[in-house]
């Protein structure tokens, strides 16, 4: 018999695009054996994605990076904290309530959301407002797809994301260094971007909980701090909303965020950045270096203002 942690995707969660195997799987050559074949490797918690266009091409950083480096506050603030103790946090059952202006509001089961499209592999730079950067392949869908169902009203211009927040699964929420829970907030238009996604796995694999499972927000034109983690409500709201970092220090978190090297944190540079592995500096890109995607969605603004 099979037994299954609760973090584990079931094979009924799978979308039934099962053509879509996975690197891993061809390697093995499961594919040629069919789906059935497949199907117990997705049990130990694999996903089944395809590649995407969206793709960055850079190296990726390690497994091991990626996933002992975090910032997740409500684990501490410390870069091991969330490796060390999220280990806490239930996933399932697990949904999204989407609410505010929209037609249709409803509650999202973990079920439902793997299934909104088929998932992909999105390779993304994330550049870390504190001056490192890191190279994932995360696995989601388009935030898009979700926001699509509910049938947005012509009020809907801001959309706010807000991440879970329980003292009995998240030792940091008893501190104050955060006003929790942990909210985030987006412009329409980019909440509706192709590169704006829901992730729910790096790697091929189910996201680990200290990346924010068992699903989050991924913004790679952004400072990280704008991608929220294990995300338990979405509004879409006509007033921009507020956002936990913009009240804890206004003049240094903005609404915007987007990457860009010309506008310094006032306590330090934005020029440069580190990746993670890496010895030698790198010059920070405009936007991450998302710009050919992104920069008309602000054609006209201030960003010196508007960071
Ligand atoms: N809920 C929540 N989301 C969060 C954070 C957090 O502390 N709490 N930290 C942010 C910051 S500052 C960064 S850089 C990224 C890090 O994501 P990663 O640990 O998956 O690389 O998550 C962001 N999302
Ligand atoms: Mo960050």
């Amino acid at each position: 018999m099979l037994i299954r942690s609760s973090t584990e995707i079931l094979p009924s969660e799978i979308t039934p695009e099962g053509i879509w195997l996975n690197r891993r799987q061809i390697m093995t050559g499961a594919a040629a054996l069919g789906l059935a074949a497949a199907l117990p490797a997705q049990a130990a918690g694999e996903l089944v994605y395809r590649p995407s266009p969206l793709s960055a091409k850079d190296d990726k950083n390690s497994f091991e990076q990626i996933t002992q480096y975090n910032n997740y506050y409500e684990f501490g603030t410390g870069k091991d904290d969330p490796a060390r103790a999220a280990h806490t946090l239930k996933t399932r059952p697990w949904s999204i309530v989407i609410e505010g202006e929209c037609d249709k509001p409803r509650t999202f089961s973990i079920e439902e959301l793997l299934k909104i499209a088929p998932l992909e592999e999105r390779i993304y730079r994330l550049r870390c407002v504190e001056g490192w950067s890191m190279v994932i392949p995360w696995v989601g869908f388009s935030l898009s797809e979700l926001i699509k169902r509910v049938n947005p009203t012509s009020k809907a211009k801001y959309v706010e994301l807000i991440s879970l927040a329980d003292k009995e699964q998240m030792p940091g929420v008893g501190r104050q260094v955060l006003d929790w829970p942990y909210t985030e907030g987006l412009r329409m238009d980019e909440a509706m971007h192709p590169l704006t996604i829901m992730a729910v796995g790096l790697y091929g694999k189910v996201l680990p909980n200290q990346n924010g499972a068992p699903i989050r927000l991924v913004v790679p034109w952004k400072y990280g701090f704008k991608s929220a983690k294990s995300i338990v409500k979405i509004r879409l709201t006509e007033k921009q909303p507020q956002t936990s970092w913009n009240k804890a220090g206004p003049s240094e978190y903005g609404f915007y965020s987007n990457v860009n090297p010309t506008v310094d944190h006032p306590r330090w540079s934005q020029a440069t950045e580190r990746r993670i592995g890496e010895v030698f500096k790198r010059k920070t890109l405009m936007f991450n270096g998302y710009g050919d995607q992104v920069a008309g969605m602000y054609k006209g603004m201030d960003l010196k203002k508007l960071f």
